[in-house]
């Protein structure tokens, strides 16, 4: 689908060490087009809704209190295969392991924090890339 869109967020993490620009290069750099930018503060009830398929887990309330911590970037990135293209361009979930030449095998690192700081967020099908986006622009 040419016109695939994906929700991708720059993490506090991301933000409070000046990624922000880094992260959005990488995206172009790849070709695919930004079609919407915001930041924001998340608030528990916004991270609750995109981060439903994590209730219960051990490091989900660390994940919500890290995402309340410090402002975020949410993105609407387009293009053809985008949603399977930026996962690549994130690399594996643990920083550790993630692949140099990767967002987060390059610029992130276990801290040795209950929920992993990785960067980047970066939806995982269709059908979590329009629900995501739904939340986060609901415009
Ligand atoms: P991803 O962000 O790669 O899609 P995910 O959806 O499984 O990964 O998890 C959401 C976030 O939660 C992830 O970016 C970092 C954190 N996380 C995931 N698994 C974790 C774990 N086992 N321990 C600590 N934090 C974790
Ligand atoms: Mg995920």
């Amino acid at each position: 689908m040419q016109n695939e869109q994906t929700l991708i967020l720059v993490k506090p993490d991301g933000v409070s060490r000046g990624l922000v620009g880094e992260v959005i290069s990488r995206i172009e750099s790849k070709g695919y087009a930004i079609d919407a930018l915001r930041m924001l503060n998340a608030d528990r009830s916004l991270l609750e809704q995109h981060y439903e398929e994590h209730v219960g887990k051990v490091f989900y309330e660390p994940l919500v209190e890290f995402m309340m911590s410090g402002p975020i970037v949410a993105i609407v990135a387009s293009g053809n295969r985008v949603i399977e293209g930026f996962r690549s361009l994130a690399g594996a979930t643990d920083p550790t392991v993630a692949a140099p030449g990767t967002i987060r095998g390059d610029l992130a690192r276990d801290q040795g924090t209950k929920v992993v700081q990785n960067i980047v967020h970066g939806s995982d099908s269709p059908e979590s890339a329009a629900r995501e986006i739904q939340i986060f622009f609901p415009q």
